[in-house]
This record gives structure tokens, sequence and C-alpha cells, in this order.
């Protein structure tokens, strides 16, 4: 580790203020909250609390860079000039910011250096790539007129984000609304506020005009429910639970009806069939809910398998969930680190606790882990009923429901009988049932034979109350854009 100075203890941070227009600076009322480190609960550092004041300056800062800055009316080739060089200083950056993920997140320090921080990087490539080429369409109309659409950047967009991603999340939000020139106020989560500071700082340093990038950290019921109720706000962008989503579509709806996507929550269903192969199934259905400690909106929380190899898939994946390794997450031989904080530590141990007493069956796993910190053993409850709260609600922590059945219709059934649709696994190799059950699933991604595979190039988001508006891919550019019709005639025309 390096940068932030630390090995492995709290680091040096060097930006806790607010970055708005272009400035680190104080909150209005000069209070400031503390950011932890799960792994102790120790204080990393006191941050800036941004409240309703706070946004206001951001928005004012981000309506003006939008209607009168640069940014809108720099081509898109300009633009993504600058975007490019913010994703090569993020590349510069990689460990700085691998280290403020996983001490302000408990992530595991060498996946947020190979993998998460690359990928944000990777994020800004491709709407770079995407900034010069938006464009509308000329269309015929049925008399003497003809008409072409512009795909206009809706304006200023405020970006909610959690806490489970915080350098990728802040990157998939920011790089397509940059793209299309929109300008932008984001809250990161409360509890990971660090990294979003720290690439706020690149920004500027890539050339990023002041105004057009705006971070505000605060709480969710000050600083974000200012963002979506706000006035001059065009659209807010929010990735974070079902419950909050609807509050924030319900104050979108109550201030100026600014458009809304939402990114929720899940409790995705990985089906796996008689002929899968069974120790590739027990790795995927292992890692589909202990990777990023099961605080992923994608989580495998719910394992339907098949008769024929149920027992024998049980036993491997019990054995491999015993064999993981939990602990400090600079330790690169450690796969698990601490829950991101004390309030999502305890509503696991209460998911599990109530496991138990509805009647599931706990293969293992179970217990917190030492007395400091939030670590959590892999849990495993088999002989589930599937109303029971443990395969109805999304717990977010390394907690599976693990379930037997018979027939396809069943499977699918099964894996239907949720209030969510973000994602599901499926393992076969028979095409027919492949093809069959990935139509039958209400869900907004399917995977086969793999988990948790996504690109860039891919969208991404819910079905049912996983939420609506896509995330990655050509599609993210469309919830930052809005399509202006223009319509003229041939020749002059009397009306
Ligand atoms: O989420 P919130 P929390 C799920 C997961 C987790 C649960 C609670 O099940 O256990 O949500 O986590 C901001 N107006 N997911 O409490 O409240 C908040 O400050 C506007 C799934 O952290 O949704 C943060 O920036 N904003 C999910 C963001 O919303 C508000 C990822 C997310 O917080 C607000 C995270 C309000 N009234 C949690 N209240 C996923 N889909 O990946 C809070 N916020």
């Amino acid at each position: 580790m390096s940068g932030c100075g630390s090995g492995g203890g709290v680091p040096t941070v060097k930006f806790t203020k607010l970055f708005i227009n272009g400035q680190f600076v104080d909150s209005v009322s000069g209070k400031r909250f503390e950011t932890i480190d799960p792994r102790t609960g120790d204080v990393i550092a006191r941050i800036s609390e941004g409240t309703k004041d706070d946004i206001d300056i951001a928005v004012k800062a981000a309506r003006q860079a939008f209607d009168l800055g640069p940014w809108p009316r720099l081509s898109g080739s300009e633009r993504a000039k600058i975007m490019i060089k913010w994703a090569d200083l993020i590349d510069q950056n990689v460990e700085e910011l691998a280290t403020l993920d996983a001490i302000d997140g408990g992530k595991l320090y060498h996946m947020c250096k190979t993998l998460e921080v690359p990928l944000a990087a990777s994020y800004l490539r491709y709407y770079a790539g995407a900034a010069d080429k938006i464009h509308g369409e000329v269309l015929k109309m049925s008399r003497e007129f003809h008409a072409y659409t512009l795909l206009e950047p809706i304006g200023v967009v405020g970006h909610i984000i959690p806490w489970n991603f915080p350098t990728s999340m802040f990157f998939i939000k920011v790089s397509p609304s940059l793209a299309t020139g929109c300008t932008m106020v984001l809250k990161p989560a409360e509890q990971t506020p660090l990294s979003a500071l720290y690439c706020a700082h690149l920004a500027k340093l890539a050339g990023i005009p002041d105004g057009v990038l705006n971070i505000v950290p605060g709480f969710g019921p000050t600083a974000g429910a200012a963002i979506s109720s706000h006035m001059d706000i065009d659209k807010v962008s929010f990735t974070g639970s079902t419950k909050t989503g609807r509050e924030v579509m319900q104050a979108a709806a109550k201030s100026n009806l600014k458009q809304v996507s939402l990114e929720l929550g899940g409790k995705s269903p990985l089906v796996i069939f008689d002929d899968a192969d069974i120790d590739k199934a027990a790795e995927l259905a292992l890692l589909g809910i202990v990777f990023n400690k099961g605080e992923v909106c994608v989580a495998s929380s719910r394992v339907f398998v098949q008769e024929g190899i149920y027992d024998e898939f049980e036993k491997k994946l019990v054995e491999k969930a015993k064999a993981w390794i939990i602990g400090d997450p600079f330790d690169p031989k450690v796969q698990q680190g601490p829950q991101v904080d004390k309030k999502q530590f305890e509503k696991i141990l209460s998911y599990i606790e109530h496991g138990k007493r509805e009647g599931a069956t706990l293969l293992t796993g179970g217990k917190k882990i030492g007395n400091e910190g939030y670590y959590i053993e892999p849990t495993i409850f088999s002989n589930i009923k599937e109303d029971m709260l443990i395969a109805q609600e999304e717990i977010f922590g390394p907690v599976m429901a693990l379930k037997k059945f018979k027939t396809v219709e069943e499977a699918i059934k099964s894996a239907n009988n949720t209030k969510y649709g973000l994602a599901a696994g499926i393992m076969t190799k028979n095409l027919d049932i492949a093809n069959t059950v990935s139509r039958s699933i209400r869900a907004g991604t399917i995977w086969i034979n793999c988990y948790f595979n996504l690109d860039n190039d891919v969208p991404f988001g819910g079905y049912k109350m996983s939420g609506f508006g896509k995330d990655y891919g050509l599609d993210a550019l469309h919830k930052y854009l809005q399509v202006k019709s223009v319509i003229t005639p041939i020749y002059n025309s009397p009306w």
C-alpha cells in the first residue's frame, strides 16, 4: 500500500471537505461526521457534512456550468479527451483509491486494486468513446415536411450512490452523464465518502471544468433527500435499497417531476440442474453469496438445486464455505473482509437469528467472528420454506437460502417467487432448459453457467421492485439524454 500512507492501519486522508465548483470547501453548518474503519470500529477521518444548504450551493454551481459553461458546448471528442485524462489519473492512483475503499468499506484491497478501480477507469474510457457518437435521426414525415431529432443532455443530474462499490459505482453513474454533456451533484454514501473526494481531486487535475462535478457527502434524509426533492435538478439517478428508492421517487414526483432511474435491491436465484458440473456449481454458488461479503445487489442469495445432485452439491458447498478465509482485507490470502458497518453487521446477524427461529437448517456459519470489527461467517441455511424472511428479504450479507427442487417448472416458479427481479443464474448443459428458464425468469440479467459477469457494453438493471433504467452499455446514455423533435416544411407550405 502507498499514497494514503497505510500499512493496513488508518491512512492519512487528504480530502475531507465538500467539492463544489472546483474547490474543496467546508459545509455551511461547519459540521463533520465520522467515517469508520469496519475492521476495528475506529474513526478514519471526520468529513464535512453536507445538508440542504450545501446541496443548494452545489446545484447552483452545476446549473451555472450547464447553462453558461463550456461542458455541454464542447464537442463530444473534446469532452472525451478530458475523460480519458481522468481515466489515466485513476490508473496512476490505483493504490490510493484501493486503500481508501478497503479501509472505508472493508473491501479486499487486492480486489479493489486489480479489479474494481481499473474497471472504474474503463467506464470512463468506454463512455468517452461514445461521447462523439450521440446523435438523433432524420425522419420522414407523411406530408411535405421533414423532421429530425436532437439528443440533448438532460441538464443537472443528481446521483445518489451506495457504499458497496464506492469507486466503480461513482464512475458507472458519472461517466455516461459526463459523456452526454450533463453537469452533476453526487452524494456518496455516508459510510464510504473517501474515494469519491479523492476522485474529485483527480477530476480537477484532468481538467473537468469547475461546477460540472460537485461532490456533497452527507446523510440520506438530509443531503440525499435535498437532491431528490430539488426544484432545479432535472434527473436523479439512484442506487440503493428499494425502500429508499421509493422515497426518492415520491420526492421527485412531489417536487419538479424530475426523471428518476432506480437500481435497487435483489434476492437473486441461482438454479442448478442435475446435469451441471457439481464442483463448479458449488464454487459459483459460494462465490455468488460471499463475494464482497455478500454486499452485492446481485448476490445469489437463493440457491435451488435439483434433487439428483442435491446431496453431493450440499456437501461440497459446505466444505468450500468452511474453507473460506475471512480476515483483514489488506491480507492477500484473505477472501472476505468485514461488513461495511455496525448497522449492516447487526442487520445480517438478526436475519440469521430469524432463520434459526423460523426453522431453517443451519448447515454452516451463523456467527460473528472475533470481538473486534464486523466479521461474519459464510452462512448457509437449507430446508427453507419460500415464505421465510431469509428467503424473501435482501439480507446483503454472506447468508444463503438453499432449497431442493424436482422439475423445471418448479424451479421457474421458485425463482420468480420474489418481489425483486435484478438477476438470476442457471447452471445446466441442456440448451432447451437454459433457453426456457432464461426466458421465464423475470429479471434484468440472466447468467448461464457463469455468475457476476458484467461488462461495459452490457446493460444492467432491474425488473419488478429491483428498479428501472439501465446502467452500463449505450442504454445508460439515454438516462441522461432527452429527445427534441424539430419539424420544418420542405418547401413554403401554407400551414
Ligand atoms: O441503503 P439506502 P442503506 C440495500 C441492502 C442494505 C439496505 C440498507 O439491502 O442492507 O439497502 O442499506 C442515500 N433520500 N442496499 O441504508 O438507504 C444514502 O445516504 C435520498 C442495496 O445504506 O438505500 C446512500 O447514499 N437518499 C443496494 C444511498 O441512499 C437517501 C446498495 C443508499 O442508502 C435517503 C446499498 C433519502 N431519504 C444498499 N436515505 C444495491 N442496490 O446495490 C438514504 N439515502
